[in-house]
């Protein structure tokens, strides 16, 4: 068989001192953290779009990687990307992959020939799954590429590119569960606007959220027992686009009573783009019970896109690990890499050393996030901070018991509040320094 990336070896855990850049050196997959292998805690997985498509054009320039993997004819091109695809998830030891229906075969004519094309390369994807024990986290359908969603999908001025839609995630979600996905993502591309001057927001967000429950209703018609997910991000290629931030989508989920269908998918980049921290997103996910899935990358702070770079920030794998772990771990999510080299990174050995660095900075995260847990310093001076709720006045405001009045007559007698402690921010920033650093 054709090997597609003979310059990439099969990647194996040789520990933190080893010199070898094409090793792990924190993956250490069947290593036990708070009694769960890496591999569990982590749920890698491929993004077919950026690894296995995305050949380094940006809007200034055109490609440096040629992705087209021998292949003449575009079926020809998409037959041989699966086969490249699964050489390097086995290579990598990456153990899910995610993709939009068309990463993985090229549209054509008409519908009806776009969903053959699917049809046939979903074929050898599932023989390629049968043959490796690799497995699909999630699916989800490109309504944002092709003009006819210059005004949106589900937000289209244009029920015919509505419909154009439905259609395209329906065959969508049949894909997804004939695969096993366990997933199923909606990433508003186009969602959004650019003008209100032409913008009727309010029936674009009701159409949305049709869209949306029709999605949930067939998908469960047909058997589909995986999540649904909503990616928030608040602009790009939109200058405003509907599903902001995690806040923002779940008053969109309440407002039309989807919020028990859908969970989220926290990318770090979106968040940044939002003006939020990436733990600030997975904190508003965790706390309202709709945490599900990461798109784990990072952006440039200096960089007001989306540059999907693969994840390096320890502080950033430390933080996410914490969050994910404070909730419970994955279920049916796991962590995509949403990212890709950069466009002067363009050799194949490339992708190898990206996939390291990440797989590496989460696991790093993980061992640190569990220390950080098993240390317990943190736990304990938040629950300390808090402690002025669990008798006395507080125990009353938190029980319900309190009122306007009963607040009042105990103000009345307090002269002045002087029991505010402080909240010692640096002491902890040092003592997370030290967890990371310090030995
Ligand atoms: C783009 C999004 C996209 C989704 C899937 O910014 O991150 O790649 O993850 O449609
Ligand atoms: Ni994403
Ligand atoms: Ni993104």
């Amino acid at each position: 068989m054709k090997e597609f990336f003979p310059e990439i070896p099969a990647i194996r855990y040789e520990g933190p001192g080893s010199k070898n850049s094409l090793s792990f050196h924190h993956y250490n997959k069947d290593e036990v953290v708070l009694g769960k292998k890496m591999s569990e805690h982590l749920k890698f997985a491929l993004s077919y779009w950026h690894t296995i498509d995305a050949e380094g054009t940006d809007i200034f320039g055109s490609g440096t990687m040629d992705k087209s993997f021998g292949g003449a004819s575009p079926m020809e091109i998409y037959k041989n990307k699966v086969a490249a695809a699964f050489e390097l998830m086995q290579k990598l030891g990456i153990e899910y992959f995610c993709f939009h229906d068309r990463d993985i075969a090229p549209e054509g004519k008409d519908l009806a020939e776009s969903n053959r094309n699917l049809d046939e390369i979903v074929d050898l994807i599932e023989t390629q799954m049968k043959k490796t024990g690799i497995k699909l986290l999630w699916g989800t359908a490109n309504c944002f590429n092709n003009p006819r969603y210059m005004h949106g999908a589900g937000t289209s001025c244009n029920a015919d590119a509505f419909a154009y839609a439905a259609a395209q995630i329906k065959k969508a979600i049949e894909v997804t569960k004939r695969l096993g996905g366990t997933g199923y993502v909606f990433w508003g591309g186009r969602e959004g606007y650019e003008t209100l001057l032409n913008t009727n927001t309010s029936l674009e967000l009701d159409n949305m959220a049709r869209l949306m429950r029709m999605a949930v209703e067939y998908g469960r018609s047909i058997g589909y027992t995986g999540d649904f997910y909503i990616e928030p991000k608040p602009k790009e290629p939109t200058k405003h686009q509907y599903d902001f931030d995690a806040s923002t989508v779940l008053a969109f989920l309440r407002k039309y009573g989807l919020d028990q269908d859908f969970k989220l998918n926290i990318e770090a980049n979106h968040a940044t783009l939002a003006g939020h921290t990436f733990q600030h997103e997975l904190r508003v996910a965790r706390d309202n019970g709709v945490f599900g899935s990461i798109d784990a990358n990072q952006g440039d702070m200096l960089l007001g896109w989306d540059t999907d770079q693969f994840p390096t920030n320890l502080y950033d794998t430390t933080f996410c690990m914490y969050e994910v772990l404070k909730a419970g771990g994955f279920v049916n999510g796991g962590l995509n890499f949403d990212a890709k080299a950069r466009r002067a990174s363009f050799g194949f050995d490339d992708i190898a050393y990206s996939y390291i660095a990440g797989m590496d900075a989460f696991a790093l995260g993980l061992k640190k996030a569990a220390q950080l847990i098993e240390d317990g310093r943190l736990d304990a001076f938040v629950q300390e901070r808090y402690s002025s709720y669990e008798s006395g006045i507080g125990a009353e405001i938190v029980s319900g018991k309190a009122t306007f009045e009963s607040l009042e007559a105990y103000a009345l007698g307090l002269g002045e509040v002087r029991s505010n402690r402080s909240g010692r921010q640096e002491m902890l920033e040092a003592l997370v320094n030290d967890i990371l650093f310090g030995k």
